[in-house]
């Protein structure tokens, strides 16, 4: 018996099924592709050129969204990635396990699934139809073995390749064959199964429970339900009412499935569950799919009797002989699909857009604590705070308290004479000063580097996307190598300044003689020149300090000229700023590098956003520019069994061949459909 959609009747009133396309022919928009009259009936890939041509537009929109899919990760754990990335992969199995190949083969029969709880009695039914033991039926549960396809013999090669469902193994078996061929433990696998007793252009697969123990079960339901053209969900009168079911079933509403429903082993007398599930159908989305229940009965031979598979049996050979319909009902639940993605891509856009700014927040917050750290070092390398203590003393003792300095204050002609004494003698003090000079230098880095380590770990640390990142990662500390790169850096930067000298002794006339007498001398005044540049000295030191530095200015401009001397100075400083950015830039690449690596960056959600109205677009003109279905009459063809019972069974017979066949033609014709971006 079928329970006519939307009419909460169970109490067998004998309608056929047939009732429920009480619209007129014709109203509203006809959904269903194909009808151009090169369609072979039994599923030939006779699809017009015409047809492929409309819908390349489409296949090549998916075709961009799903490179824009695969390219976008959601490595960061920033709002909405964990949902993001399920969808992101749901969405890639909508495309790679279903709509692509099903766009591109529109003549590949109509896959059917049947799915459902635990026990119902799903393999039973498809035995039951086919007339033979295609299925084992088990007591045990949770059943492991591959799930079942059936196809005609003719349509084995739709679902022989990887067209449809990439990710499972094929095994074929002939239903002469024993069905033992099971794959692996562990192992995920399709059993095809050629049957005459199925009509061409219609397959049958039976599903693992929904609600099995296993995850593995359940995950594979669920992807065979996506593959599907129409869900067949077979369910009892004890179960109808359970909550994983239901989930699936909301789930195959809202992006609007084709679903038929079987109520099995429902004893007599227990009409009022009937009732109640097809109630349950109406207020949950479901109110034009059929309702067939199939009554308890003692089976033979392991299969039902053909009478209480009836309905079911003439539901589906109508099917199997309306190649329009079975179009219709394919082009619906694809409608459905493309409209889901759409949706898909707009939420993943979003979820795109939070990776791509809590990549940014990460970036900034390291960009933040280095530039800090090399602001912090040229603050006290220019303001004279590295010419105190050991830098001075050694300083102090190279120039001398008084004599240099009182020269300095007594005219130029004469100072030249004190620089050539001087730069003659006390080279046994030039590598203390250079040494302090150094170690001064080193101890400035490091402290400013591992300060900015300390502030990027803890900000990063602090925020849900970074927090992951630096987890078991040492990067609250500067890196163990970071003493022998600033050491390099800070030897480099003092061959640099003599360099500068040396080339300043060969361009000017009369300073060479200089230079050669004391190149480290006028190097190390450069140096202590270019920590005063600003002169912000303060405090006590002031008169030291500041005084030591008038002396290495004094030095150098009697040799060089002041306007060399201020061009050097500059140049000090830029090589030494430039140096201190490597060994910072190298300090603060070990936190984005992390973000390199992930890639989030390049979750565009702008690209998502028009990848995913590519689509939209796409569908509609896909849409509008679908031809009408014919109103001929579909073709009679082979029917399962059950649907054409002999003589002996009354009533069945009419109801197996209903007057006007192709319920899903004025079922869908009613629908209509629209794409929402
Ligand atoms: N008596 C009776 N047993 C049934 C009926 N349908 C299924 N079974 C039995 O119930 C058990 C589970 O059925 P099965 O078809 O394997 O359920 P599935 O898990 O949904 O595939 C098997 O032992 C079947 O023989 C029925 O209508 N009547
Ligand atoms: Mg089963």
């Amino acid at each position: 018996m079928q329970i006519p959609a939307g009419q909460p009747d169970p109490a067998g009133a004998g309608s056929g099924p047939g009732v429920v396309g009480s619209a007129p022919a014709g109203a509203g928009s006809a959904p269903a592709g194909g009808g151009d009259g090169t369609l072979e009936a039994g599923g030939g890939d006779g699809v017009s050129a015409a047809d492929q041509t409309r819908l390349s537009m489409l296949v090549g929109a998916l075709e961009g969204l799903r490179a824009r899919l695969a390219a976008t990760g959601f490595p960061l754990d920033a709002p909405g990635a964990q949902a993001a990335r399920a969808d992101r992969l749901a969405a890639l199995d909508q495309l790679d396990g279903y709509l692509l190949p099903r766009l591109r083969a529109q003549a590949a029969p109509l896959l059917v699934v049947v799915g459902g709880s635990t026990g119902a009695g799903k393999s039973t039914l498809v035995n039951s139809l086919l007339g033979e033991q295609v299925s084992v039926p088990g007591v045990l549960r949770p059943t492991t073995r591959a799930p079942v396809l059936v196809h005609h013999p003719l349509d084995a090669r739709w679902f022989s390749t990887d067209r449809v469902l990439p990710g499972l193994a094929r095994t074929s078996t002939s239903t002469a064959a024993a069905p033992t061929a099971r794959p692996g433990a562990g192992e995920r696998g399709l059993r095809l199964v050629a049957s005459e007793a199925l009509p061409r252009g219609l397959a049958l697969l039976d599903a693992p429970d929904v609600d099995s123990v296993e995850d593995a079960n359940r995950e594979l339901a669920s992807q065979l339900f996506a593959a599907a053209d129409l869900w067949l969900f077979v369910t009892t009168a004890a179960r109808y009412a359970d909550a994983v079911p239901w989930h699936l079933l909301h789930g195959a509403v809202a992006r609007r499935a084709q679903v038929a429903l079987v109520v099995d082993r429902v004893d007599p007398g227990a009409e009022a569950v009937v009732g109640d599930l097809r109630r349950m159908m109406d207020a949950n989305g479901l109110a034009d799919a059929p309702l067939f229940v199939v009554p308890e009965t003692e089976l033979v031979e392991g299969l039902l009797d053909e009478e209480a598979i009836g309905p079911v049996a003439a539901w589906l050979s109508d099917l199997g002989a309306d190649e329009v319909g079975r179009r219709a009902v394919a082009t619906a639940t694809r409608d459905g699909v493309v409209d889901d993605l759409v949706r898909r891509a707009q939420v993943l856009a979003a979820a795109g857009d939070e990776q791509v700014a809590a990549d940014e927040r990460l970036r900034s917050a390291v960009a933040r604590a280095y530039d800090d750290a090399i602001v912090q070092v040229r603050a006290v390398t220019s303001d004279g705070a590295l010419l105190r203590g050991e830098v001075l003393a050694r300083w102090q003792e190279l120039v001398g308290t008084s004599e240099l300095f009182r020269q300095v204050e007594s005219g130029i002609g004469r100072l030249r004479d004190r620089a050539v004494a001087f730069l003659r003698g006390r080279p046994v003090q030039e590598p203390r000063v250079e040494q302090a000079i150094a170690t001064g230098l080193q101890a400035v880095l490091i402290d400013a580097a591992d300060g900015a380590a300390e502030r990027a770990h803890a900000t990063w640390r602090a925020d849900p996307a970074g927090g992951p990142l630096v987890a078991g990662l040492d990067l609250s500390r500067s890196s163990p190598g970071l003493r022998a790169s600033v050491d390099a850096q800070v030897r480099g930067w003092q061959r640099d300044v003599l360099d500068l000298v040396r080339e300043q002794g060969e361009e000017r006339r009369g300073a060479a003689r200089y230079v050669s007498l004391g190149v480290n001398a006028l190097g190390i005044s450069l140096m202590v020149l270019a920590f005063s540049v600003t002169g912000g000295v303060t405090g006590v030191e002031i008169g030291i300090a500041g005084g030591t530095a008038v002396v290495a200015q004094k030095l150098l401009e009697a040799v060089f000229g002041d306007e060399a001397v201020r061009r050097l100075t500059v140049t000090a400083r830029d090589r030494l700023d430039e140096r201190v950015r490597d060994v910072l830039g190298v300090e603060a690449a070990r936190y984005t590098a992390q973000l390199d690596a992930l890639g989030a960056s390049s979750a565009d959600g702008d690209a998502l956003r028009a990848a995913g109205r590519e689509v939209a677009t796409a569908a509609r003109t896909e849409r509008t520019t679908r031809p009408a279905a014919p109103g001929e009459p579909a073709r009679r063809g082979p029917a399962l069994r059950g649907a054409r019972p002999s003589g002996a069974v009354a009533g069945a017979a009419d109801q197996a061949a209903p007057a006007e066949p192709g319920f899903w033609r004025r079922l869908l014709r009613r629908r209509g459909g629209d794409v929402r971006p």
